[in-house]
């Protein structure tokens, strides 16, 4: 029996899911979600997607997907089969399931990384995005809803940055043509997913822009958000979400660093992305991060933001040096 098959039957046996995805949901999660969820209902299954967070904004242009919200101070409910998609570790969820008598029936992702926490797991470290194994297991299921291959394209589209990061691979291409063999408008959906910038996401780009400072011959470029920042210009968090990849954009930058500041102040998150060949992943593990080679984060405390920049660019030398 091919693994696709047996992952069917698995979830044959069950019924009323809940399913679970990670907090601050991107569109891998979304997507795949409401993916396996519309899979589930082909199969005669009833299935909602469980999140406290609320989906991203540059997701609000498709219809709404019946989300079971629930505040994250509450147990998802006993009676639910609960089923994990693009999650890694039993921690990105969120929820504390340790009153609960079942656990996690069975985990779907796609990570290198990542814990044991449910019964069954199936983890395609290969795949792009959540989204092409669940593409997979609906072709397997003989799905036929336009709007399950809608969501399984914002899935994978969104997971390869429009198909342009290193995890694209020939299977990738292979499922993007067959989703548009199966009709999904993939010019509206490129358009609506990458070229709907709100204004506020422009100006938060363009004062990170002209607020940076490059480093090592260009080759790093860092930049801090304060909570000051942000008030002054009328920004929130969600505006910052293009912050590093567009540092790491700019001609000559191999590492781009953004910090933003807590809520806390003098604690700072860390978004650190490469362009080509410096591996994030060693400099964040220094600051108790972790991530992909070349987009990773990690955690930052310092007095001043000059000496949390000082901090992060002194390290960031030592390991350029080995390139
Ligand atoms: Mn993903």
């Amino acid at each position: 029996m091919s693994a696709y098959k047996e992952l069917l039957s698995l979830l044959s046996m069950r019924d009323d899911y809940l399913i679970l995805i990670h907090r601050n949901p991107d569109g891998d999660a979304v997507g795949s979600a409401e993916a396996l969820r519309l899979l589930l209902r082909h199969l005669g299954k009833r299935a909602q997607i469980l999140s406290a967070d609320p989906p991203p904004k540059y997701l609000s242009f498709l219809p709404d997907a019946p989300f079971f919200s629930l505040e994250r101070r509450e147990q998802p409910p006993e009676g639910y089969t609960l089923i994990a998609v693009d999650v890694a570790s039993q921690k990105q969820h969120g929820w504390d399931l340790s009153e609960r008598e079942q656990g996690v029936y069975l985990k779907i992702d796609h990570h290198k990384t990542g814990d044991d926490f449910a019964k069954h797991a199936f983890v395609d470290p290969t795949a792009s995005a959540a989204g092409e194994i669940v593409y997979r297991l609906g072709v397997e299921a003989g799905v036929t809803d336009p709007a399950f291959f809608t969501a399984c394209y914002v899935a994978i589209a969104t997971d390869t940055g429009c198909f342009r990061y290193s995890n694209v691979t020939k299977k990738t291409f292979l499922i993007a043509s067959e989703l548009i063999e199966r009709g999904v408008d993939t010019a509206y959906l490129n358009a609506a997913l990458f070229e709907s910038k709100d204004k506020k996401t422009a100006l938060a780009n363009a004062l990170c822009i002209t607020g940076a400072s490059f480093h090592f011959d260009g080759r790093v470029a860092i930049f801090t958000v304060t909570n000051d920042f942000l008030a002054q210009n009328g920004l929130q968090k969600e505006h910052l979400s293009e912050l590093s990849s567009v540092l790491r954009e700019l001609e000559g930058v191999e590492l781009s660093l953004v910090l933003k500041e807590k809520e806390e102040g003098g604690t700072y998150r860390i978004s650190a992305r490469s362009k080509h060949y410096f591996d994030c992943t060693v400099l964040m593990a220094q600051f108790s991060g972790g991530g992909h080679a070349r987009a990773a984060g990690g955690d930052l405390q310092a007095p001043t933001v000059k000496q949390a920049e000082e901090q992060l660019l002194l390290q960031a030398e030592a390991l350029l040096l080995q390139y």
